[in-house]
């Protein structure tokens, strides 16, 4: 399993071998067993029902693609995709694709700030939107972008279209009559750009590749045996509540699913009600999980034994899973667990995202790196890698998944990708006797609440901007439910009055709810610091 490279690095290879992928662009790749059923439903909405079967999505999306570059939008501009999980939402990503141009997706949680910040740092060059968040995305659109930027909304059935929009049905009623787009790109070019912070610093956008995105879902698949292909009588059937701006949902999830004919029902809010309504009108059979999820499916009283009874996967990831959870779902409900298996996924933005998925049953570990992607832990001390199982260092990973960088951001690139194509992850792990990975801790500094990530620097800055502070610095504390949540450390100027109940109303109105300050603790002298020891 140790392969010595040329300066000495252990280098753990993956278990499962290599992975072949083919050189297929990401919107073409998730349609490339289609034909096998054209008629199955591809996609439906948990809320209001609305669907699209394999031969109507894979149509729309090229429909999609026509009406955006009739639009003037040209080759390589980028394009935000500013909505909840819906059908439409999953087919303005893979048409915004198929039109020659790169998605960013935005979290649509977000303040107008927060979205401003996004939409220029991509240069983007339409928004398509739904109208539940149509008018946070609107007034970022008019406080950053030029007048005329495509506005495109899609109807989502809560409330009316905002005046001067593109409603999204006409791209795909309107592309039917227009000429083809050519698909002249290679694998190599950007696909998608969403935000991560990485180790350190503001959200940037992390440079993916047609190549990051197929080559990752195709590791998957070859190293996890689990998955049933659809035929006449069976399909996958998957609720999608899991955010589909964030990679896990992405490409972990929706995207992997739908390549091999899963039908994908999408939530746009994880509300237990409508997941539990999802749960009771549909044959689920496999569930994509953050652990705050994992322990709604063990404590919540709505959750009841029957809901599992099609139900052969349950995929935890984005943040640690705890065994104890593990254990009391199966003594809950009393169901085998080789019939519903639970995997824990572990990965990042930065590597299109999947690195680790444990098969067994050690449930607090990410088990072995996937097929293809090959590991170094590297001693944070001395930098030389760690040689015997059970000592911890930060883990390093390389393959045909990893990002090309941030965008516009050589520096940051430079922090976290080596020359030779390592990607310092920023976590600290160790393995067992069986090269079973452990996550211990983390370097970087980020804080995951419910599995989102949360940068401290963001929230620093934000305090900075605060009359009355004069320093500011921000940790993540243990949170039972989410995981963790931010608390902020904050000198306030000699003289001024502000409490912390100020302070925290100050963020609020600035950042989303996750991003919440949950706890401050003011310092009221300033930090002195010594030198000369
Ligand atoms: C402890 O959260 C993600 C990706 C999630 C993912 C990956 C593969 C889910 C399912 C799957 O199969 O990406 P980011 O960029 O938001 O956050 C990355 C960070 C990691 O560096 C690590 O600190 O999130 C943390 N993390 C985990 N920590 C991700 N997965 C795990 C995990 N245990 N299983």
């Amino acid at each position: 399993r140790i392969v010595m490279g040329p300066n000495n690095e252990r280098i753990i290879m993956s278990p499962y071998g290599e992975v072949s992928y083919p050189e297929t662009l990401i919107h073409e790749f998730v349609w490339n067993n289609s034909e096998n059923y054209p008629n199955h439903i591809a996609l439906e909405c948990g809320i209001n029902g609305k669907k699209y079967t394999f031969a109507q999505a894979k149509d729309a999306t090229s429909y999609i693609g026509r009406s955006l570059r009739n639009m003037g939008l040209k080759k390589g501009d980028v394009v935000a995709i500013v909505a909840p999980n819906f059908p439409d939402t999953i087919l303005s990503f893979l048409g915004t694709l198929s039109g020659g141009f790169i998605v960013t997706t935005v979290n649509p949680m977000y303040t107008v700030e927060e979205m401003m910040t996004q939409l220029l740092k991509v240069n983007a060059k339409a928004i398509i939107t739904s109208i539940s968040v149509a008018s946070t995305a609107l007034a970022a659109k008019r406080a950053c972008l030029s007048h005329e930027t495509p506005f495109i909304v899609i109807d989502d059935k809560i409330g009316s279209m905002p005046e001067g929009s593109i409603p999204f049905s006409d791209l795909i009623t309107r592309g039917k009559s227009l000429p083809p787009v050519n698909q002249d790109r290679t694998c190599d070019d950007i696909a998608v750009l969403p935000f991560s912070s990485g180790t350190t610093g503001l959200p940037k956008g992390v440079m993916l590749r047609h190549r990051n995105l197929v080559s990752n879902i195709m590791m998957v698949q070859s190293s996890i045996d689990i998955f049933r292909f659809p035929t006449n009588t069976f399909q996958e059937v998957i609720p999608a509540m899991l955010p589909f701006f964030h990679i896990y949902g992405m490409n972990a999830q929706i995207l992997p699913r739908l390549s091999f004919g899963a039908k994908i029902i999408t939530i746009p809010k994880f509300v237990p009600e409508t997941f539990i309504d999802v749960l009771e009108k549909n044959k689920v059979t496999a569930l994509f999980c953050v652990p705050p999820i994992v322990l709604f499916l063990t404590a919540s009283p709505l959750v009841k034994k029957h809901h599992f009874d099609h139900i052969h996967l349950i995929m935890s990831g984005a943040a640690p899973l705890a065994k104890t959870d593990v254990d009391r779902f199966y003594e809950k409900y009393n169901i085998d667990s080789k019939i519903c298996e639970f995997r824990q996924g572990y990965g990042l933005t930065e590597t299109g995202p999947v690195d680790f998925i444990e098969c067994g049953e050690k449930y607090s570990s990410i088990g072995h790196n996937i097929a293809s992607c090959q590991v170094r832990l590297v001693d944070i001390t001395t930098k030389k890698d760690i040689s015997t199982n059970g000592q911890t260092g930060e883990l390093w990973v390389k393959g045909p998944h990893i990002m090309k960088g941030y965008l516009n951001d050589e520096d940051a690139t430079k922090n976290v990708l080596t020359e030779d194509g390592w990607l310092k992850t920023g976590d600290i792990a160790y393995y067992d006797e069986d090269f079973d990975f452990y996550i211990t801790d983390r370097l970087k500094e980020l804080i995951k609440v419910k599995g989102f990530q949360v940068p401290p620097a963001e929230l620093e800055a934000l305090l900075r901007t605060h009359p009355d502070v004069e320093e500011a610095a921000v940790i993540g504390i243990p949170h039972e439910r989410y995981g963790e949540v931010p608390k902020a450390f904050v000198v306030v100027k000699e003289s001024k009055k502000s409490t912390e109940e100020d302070i925290k109303n100050f963020i609020k109105g600035k950042v989303s709810e996750y991003k919440q300050l949950r706890g401050i603790t003011q310092l009221l002298s300033t930090i002195t610091i010594s030198r000369g020891f």
